[in-house]
This record gives C-alpha cells, sequence and structure tokens, in this order.
C-alpha cells in the first residue's frame, strides 16, 4: 500500500511501475522488521551473505557482477537541453533522446522481480539544508545501502506533504549489461535514470547522482554550494573547534584525513580530531558571513584495501557492526572480512572478491582494489556532535589536494579567496580504482568535482567566485598533497594520523599565529614550523616536499593555459588573471 497521498510520489511510481512491469510494488518505510525481512530475502536468493554475527553483529557481504565494480564515468551523462550548458567536461545527452534510450532498455526489466520505493532525506529531515529524494529500484542491495547512507523513512513523506517537491531516481538492474549501462542526470527535471549497474556510485543515487550532480546545479540557482568534500573538526586543548572542509579526488583520502587520529604528543595536550563527513559537503553562507557545512549522508561508502587498525582505527570500529561489505574477501575459517592491507600478513585461505579459493601464491588481489564498505555514520567513535547539528559547522578552512608524484609541495596557502579558486580549478590528480579506466594517470580534476559537476565547469569556477563576492567571513584557502614520492616511487610524508601536523599549520595560518614563505604559487611553510615531534623524515627532506620548483610551475602554468582553453569565454577573468601572475611569478 502506498505510504503517501503525494500526487507527484504516485504519479513518479505509477510511470516507473508501467515502463518497468514488477510483479510488485514494495514500499520502504525504513523500519528495523522490514530492513530485516529485507536482509533475510537477500541471504536467502544469495545476493548477500550474512557474515559472523559474533564477530561482525549486523554485517552482511555482497559481490558485484565482475563489469559492475567501480563508477563509469564515460557512461554518466548530464542532460540538459542545450550541450553547451553541460560543458566540455561533462558527457552530454539530449533530454529527450535519453529518456527515449532509458525507457528502451528499461522497458519490462522489472518483470519477475520487486520495485521499491525509497522515501530518503540528504541531511536531517526538516533542515534548512535537507533534500527528499524517491528512489525506485529493483535491487534489495540499493534499499540496504541506503538505508545505511541516507536517512531513509516516512518521516520523509510527512515533510512532502501532498504536494513537496523531490528528486526523482529510478534505478533499474535490467541484465547488468556493460553495454547497455547508463546514469543519466536530467537537472532541469530533477531526476535521475540509472540502468543496468549494481555498483555503489552508480546506483545509490543519493550519493553522487543527487547531492553532487543534481545538487550542484540546485546550488548554483539557489546560492550555495555541493562539494566533495569531507568536514572535519579539530578540538583544541582549550576547548575550542575548528572546522575545515577538504575536496581530494576519490581514493585520495578524504575518509582517511575526516576520521584521523593526532600523534601522541598531541593528543597528550588535549587536541582531538571528530569526523563530521568523508565525502560530500553542503555548503551554505550563515547569518554570521561565515560558510557553514553539512554531510547530507548518513553513512560511509568507504574504500576497503589499505584500511587497518594503524592507518584508520575509526573507519575500522566503524566497520565492525551494521556494515556492508562489498568485493571483499572472505575468510572461511570464521567467516569474516579481509582485504588488502587490513592486515600484514594475509590468512592461508580465503574466498576472493570473484568468488574462488585463493592463497597468498595466488598472485591475483584478493579484495577488489576499489572493494568499499557501507558503514553507519553512528559506529564512527570519532564522529563529531555537530553530525547532527541542523546548521552545520563554521569552515575556518577549505583544502584542496590531489595525487601528485612530484611538482605539489606538502602544503601551500592561496593569497585570497579568488586565487584559492585558481588553485581548486588547476587541480590534477593520478586516477584511482574508483572509476572504470586506467590507474595512476595524470588528469585535471577541478576541486575534485570532475565527475561530479552537475554543469559547465566554468560555469560553476564562475559559482565559486561569486560566492566568494557574498561570503563577508571567507574561509582561508590551502592545498596539500600527501602523496610526493621519492625516486623509488615510496611516499616520501608518513601521511595519515601524521597528516595532523599539516592541519596544525593550516590552523596556526587561520589564526595568524604562523608565519609563511611567499612564493610563485601562495604561502608555503618554513620547514621549522611544521611539527616533527616523533617522526624521522629530516629537516632536509620536509623542505624537498616543500620546495616550489619555479621551472616545474612554469612548465604547469604552460599546461594550465592549454586546459583552460577548452572554457573559451566562459572562465571567469579572475582564474585567467591568477594564471597570468603564476606564470609571470615562474618567469622572475
Ligand atoms: P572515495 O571514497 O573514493 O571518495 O575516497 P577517499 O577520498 O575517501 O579516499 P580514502 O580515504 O578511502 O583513501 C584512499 C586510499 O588512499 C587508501 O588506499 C588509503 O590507504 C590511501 N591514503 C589515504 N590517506 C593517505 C595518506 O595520507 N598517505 C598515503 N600515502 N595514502 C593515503
Ligand atoms: C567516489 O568514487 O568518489 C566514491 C565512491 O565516493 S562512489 O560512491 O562509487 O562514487
Ligand atoms: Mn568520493
Amino acid at each position: 500500500m502506498a505510504l503517501t497521498n503525494n500526487r507527484k510520489v504516485l504519479e513518479f511510481v505509477n510511470e516507473s511501475a508501467e515502463l518497468a512491469c514488477p510483479d510488485e510494488i514494495v514500499w520502504i518505510d525504513g523500519s528495523e522488521e522490514q530492513l530485516a525481512a529485507l536482509r533475510e530475502q537477500a541471504v536467502g536468493t544469495g545476493e548477500m551473505i550474512r557474515l559472523n554475527q559474533t564477530k561482525l553483529p549486523g554485517c552482511y557481504y555482497h559481490r558485484t557482477a565482475q563489469n559492475d565494480v567501480a563508477r563509469v564515468e564515460d557512461r554518466t551523462f548530464i542532460c540538459c537541453k542545450n550541450k553547451e550548458d553541460a560543458g566540455p567536461i561533462n558527457y552530454w545527452m539530449d533530454p529527450s533522446e535519453a529518456y527515449a534510450l532509458c525507457r528502451e532498455i528499461a522497458r519490462g526489466k522489472m518483470k519477475g522481480r520487486t520495485m521499491y520505493v525509497i522515501p530518503y532525506s540528504m541531511g536531517i529531515v526538516g533542515s534548512p539544508f535537507s533534500k527528499i529524494g524517491i528512489e525506485v529500484t529493483d535491487s534489495i542491495y540499493v534499499v540496504l545501502n541506503m538505508a545505511i547512507m541516507t536517512r531513509v523513512g516516512t518521516e520523509c513523506y510527512d515533510y512532502l506533504g501532498e504536494d513537496g517537491d523531490f528528486i526523482k531516481g529510478f534505478h533499474c538492474k535490467c541484465d547488468v549489461d556493460p553495454e547497455k549501462r547508463y546514469i543519466m542526470h536530467f537537472p532541469e527535471d530533477n531526476t535521475i535514470i540509472s540502468v543496468n549497474s549494481a555498483y555503489g556510485g552508480n546506483v545509490l543515487l543519493g550519493k553522487k547522482c543527487f547531492a553532487l550532480r543534481i545538487a550542484s546545479c540546485l546550488g548554483r540557482k539557489e546560492g550555495w554550494m555541493a562539494e566533495h568534500m569531507l568536514i572535519l573538526g579539530v578540538t583544541y586543548p582549550d576547548g575550542s573547534k575548528h572546522y575545515l572542509a577538504a575536496a581530494f579526488p576519490s581514493a585520495c583520502g578524504k575518509t582517511n584525513l575526516a576520521m584521523l587520529i593526532p600523534p601522541k604528543h598531541y593528543l597528550e595536550k588535549g587536541y582531538r580530531v571528530e569526523c563530521v563527513g568523508d565525502d560530500i559537503a553542503w555548503i551554505r553562507i550563515g547569518a554570521d558571513g561565515r560558510l557553514w557545512a553539512v554531510n547530507p549522508e548518513n553513512g560511509f561508502f568507504g574504500v576497503a584495501p589499505g584500511t587497518n587498525e594503524k592507518s584508520n582505527p575509526n573507519a575500522l570500529a566503524a566497520t565492525r557492526q551494521g556494515t556492508i561489505f562489498t568485493n571483499v574477501a572472505i575468510d572461511p575459517a570464521d567467516n569474516t572480512v579481509w582485504w588488502e592491507g587490513l592486515t600484514k600478513n594475509p590468512p592461508e585461505k580465503l574466498i576472493d572478491w570473484l568468488g574462488n579459493p585463493w592463497t597468498p601464491a595466488s598472485g591475483v588481489k584478493a579484495a577488489h582494489p576499489n572493494s568499499r564498505f557501507t558503514a553507519p555514520a553512528k559506529g564512527c567513535p570519532c564522529l563529531s556532535p555537530a553530525f547532527d547539528s541542523k546548521d552545520g559547522v563554521p569552515l575556518d578552512a577549505i583544502i584542496f589536494g590531489g595525487r601528485r608524484a612530484t611538482t605539489t609541495p606538502l602544503v601551500y596557502q592561496s593569497r585570497d579567496w579568488n586565487h584559492g579558486v585558481f588553485v581548486g580549478s588547476i587541480m590534477s590528480s593520478e586516477t584511482t580504482a574508483a572509476a572504470t579506466g586506467a590507474v595512476g594517470v595524470l588528469r585535471h580534476d577541478p576541486m575534485a568535482m570532475k565527475p561530479f559537476a552537475g554543469y559547465h565547469m566554468a560555469d560553476y569556477f564562475g559559482h565559486w567566485i561569486e560566492m566568494g563576492k557574498k561570503i563577508k567571513n571567507p574561509p582561508k584557502i590551502f592545498n596539500v598533497n600527501w602523496f610526493r614520492q621519492d625516486k623509488d616511487g615510496n611516499f616520501i610524508w608518513p601521511g595519515f594520523g601524521d597528516n595532523m601536523r599539516v592541519l596544525d599549520w593550516i590552523l596556526k595560518r587561520c589564526a595568524g599565529t604562523v608565519d609563511a614563505r611567499e612564493t610563485a604559487i601562495g604561502y608555503v611553510p618554513y620547514a621549522k614550523d611544521i611539527d616533527r615531534e616523533g617522526l624521522s623524515i629530516t629537516e632536509e627532506t620536509l623542505e624537498s616536499i616543500l620546495y616550489v620548483d619555479r621551472a616545474r610551475w612554469g612548465a604547469e602554468a604552460e599546461e594550465i593555459e592549454g586546459y583552460y582553453k577548452q572554457f573559451g569565454d566562459r572562465l571567469p577573468k579572475e582564474l585567467r588573471e591568477s594564471l597570468e601572475t603564476l606564470k609571470a611569478n615562474c618567469r622572475e
């Protein structure tokens, strides 16, 4: 029975059912009873495996199709009327063509299946920051993941009333055919259609599709920002709290930074880090003229490989209850999970992500490099009390960062807001397993939003510039790079918890309590000002990753000039000016 009398919801559900022809429609109410029954059903069909309920209470395991393990950027489309509005970076399709194509693909594809109707809120229901979505799907896995990642329940219908608007999401696994896989966004209709995938970012439509691609369009119209950013809070020994947001591309360290545990001597002094969010930030201007950020999600869809007791104990703890694991390996000895980097020595025998027997001698990875955990935020020991704040948290700093073996120093600060927008716009990063395609290829990923901006990238830069004009007390903008390599390909900076030392410098810059060196690219720390207590790295090595090589940056500037060309006249003049300044600084 329908759980709402909102006529737009009823219309959307009817249309979806008429198209896909499910045997049955189930209205998800968010209750534990209903979710428990769905888990039971999924275990019965083999869609999910129940893990060791003593060691991992409430945890389940799922394998996706072998050809369906990551986001598919080249099959992800922005479907707005005018091609130019999608810009040169997005894939574009004419909306009527895209609707027709998807309808053809999905027609009758839920025959013999159930269609679930999921009411969910991105953000706390009823907060001025929040927005409601309805996703219909033929996947129990999607229902259960959405129930962790978002706020699912009938209160969404109460909030919508009879006439309220929402973001429509239609998902159908169809045949999981990679040739017919499409992730379509219709920003002019607040609609998302996803067909032929059953993996993460392609199908959990509240996440990248809504909270970034559609929301970035809404934010532009309504004067706020939807960003691919973690949000964290640092508590000082005196009890004061300072918040930062950071945009790193996929699989470049957001979850790890968001949950970091500071080095021992920081803890002893009384410093604490708390996580507000690990992937997405919705940011608005507060009455005080500062930027305020909320995390619209309710869980973590995190990269499993590399997560361990040392690198990220908080994330690991979050995965110990109520978590769904996707494409990791199973340890048949005790029906628990394993992935590369969880322990130093792998168990003798595993079942790998493909379902095959595996031993350390197998010569392949046991877990897929983009295997993930879907963990409830509430299970994270360092979750910030501000996680549930309707107003969000005020930002002292915004940090950009990528995966760069060379050139980009450990940290630098922009000269002002507009220069900070420039710093974000010129981000490049080596590709990772989070999307299909080659790994380790350097590409431009402005503000870590290349795959996620729902409109023309130059207009998106313009929105940042326009926001800057309205923010009376803007956060300071920085860039970090944890991934500088030595000549043997080893990471030079220890990273993880030790990134606290860089956050410390950043917050001191915000407070105006530490000096910096002005360079061609912005303000860079004096090596002596980055805390090294307890680290084996020498001041000289630290100097080497703080060094701004003007010849390299000159070449980088030339390359950026070429990159910017595709934006033509739509590129904000402020960015062109910053590029000219960079070029001049490198020539001097
Ligand atoms: P998405 O969920 O895809 O958006 O990724 P993310 O940005 O949250 O990345 P995550 O924190 O999951 O880290 C991805 C990979 O980078 C993992 O393999 C980590 O071990 C590695 N990583 C994270 N932080 C650091 C760091 O400070 N130094 C080094 N060397 N590696 C890191
Ligand atoms: C990312 O790729 O940035 C992710 C994972 O956070 S996904 O939800 O698949 O997009
Ligand atoms: Mn992400």
